[in-house]
């Protein structure tokens, strides 16, 4: 999979990309990340990328100019399923999507900024609009984080335990059970019996009811 993400602030993205699994994704093949500057892409001298809202009103807006040249460039050198626009008023992330999304091959990712980017970008080239929740954040870069991190741990082979990413939260509409680790008995507060008893299978039943628990407890909506 390859994900090109267009912002104006690329340098906020640099690092996120650059540690942990997401470097281990792109170390090992599984995915190419590229983050395009779309002041490279300006028309003018003075790099100019925004300007003020035809019609008068608060904030500024992000030019078509500046992101089609970008957009074009890059559809002219391989094609893409998706040109995705991070945006508080697309549709919200799910895991189901996010399924979706990590079966596909070239995808870009659009960052809008102030007041979102001018709508013929939207109109022209965006095909899927998407939100991570309902509060707005500043710019578009942490969502399109979220949204490529989300989809990057399912690519086959990025995670070690091929199997952790079906026993995530979401996966099967429940929330993930409860886990321990060593000591079995801190301050006496002691790990789950079951979960010692080697007996796999009641392990098993015994995450599965925990997960229905917590599903019901705090999230009875999933169950719906
Ligand atoms: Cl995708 N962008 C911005 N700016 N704010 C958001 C969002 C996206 N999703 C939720 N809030």
């Amino acid at each position: 999979m390859r994900i090109d993400i267009i912002s104006c602030v690329p340098n906020l993205l640099d690092s996120f990309f650059a540690h942990s699994i997401l470097k281990r994704a792109q170390q090992g093949g599984f995915v190419e990340v590229v983050i395009h500057d779309i002041r490279d892409y300006a028309v003018n001298k003075h790099r100019t990328i925004d300007d003020y809202a035809f019609g008068g009103g608060a904030g500024m807006v992000l030019q078509v100019e500046p992101i089609a040249r970008c957009i074009r460039a890059l559809t002219s050198e391989r094609s893409y399923d998706e040109v995705i626009y991070l945006t508080p008023d697309g549709e919200q992330m799910q895991q189901k999507m996010v399924n979706q999304l990590s079966l596909l091959g070239n995808i870009i990712m659009l960052c809008g900024h102030y007041k979102g980017v001018d709508q013929r970008v939207r109109d022209m080239f965006v095909t899927k609009e998407v939100s991570i929740g309902d509060y707005v954040l500043s710019g578009g870069e942490l969502a399109a984080a979220v949204l490529s991190d989300a989809i990057i741990r399912l690519l086959p082979g990025v995670l070690n335990d091929e199997t952790s990413a079906l026993t995530d939260s979401f996966q099967d509409n429940l929330l993930a059970p409860p886990v321990y680790t060593r000591p079995a008995d801190f301050e006496g507060n002691k790990v789950p019996e079951i979960l010692l008893s080697g007996h796999e299978a009641k392990i098993e039943d015994w995450r599965h009811e925990q997960s229905l628990l917590r599903t019901k407890s705090r999230r009875p909506d999933l169950l719906q």
